[in-house]
């Protein structure tokens, strides 16, 4: 099992991204990646962002799940996946 995250965690969210039934954990780190992880804790995939991700937000939009994610910093970005 690969642990793909490395330094602190933000913000930690639970829902089922890919709609398979079981639930995936999606982290934002101080290491400026958001971070989705398999219910068994490998990584599923990550993604750099511009600075600390600090909040996520997670809801059906279009019958699909969508993830929003919002660094900190002088050049605050948000990212939808
Ligand atoms: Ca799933």
């Amino acid at each position: 099992m690969e642990f793909c995250y490395r330094r602190g965690v933000n913000v930690v969210k639970a829902f089922d991204i890919d709609l398979d039934g079981h639930i995936e954990v999606v982290a934002g780190s101080d290491d400026q990646y958001v971070y989705a992880l398999e219910s068994n804790g490998s990584c599923f995939w990550k993604f750099f962002t511009i600075d600390n991700v600090m909040h996520i937000k997670i809801g059906n939009i279009t019958y699909s799940p969508s993830i929003v994610a919002i660094t900190f910093g002088p050049n605050s970005v948000v990212y939808a996946f």
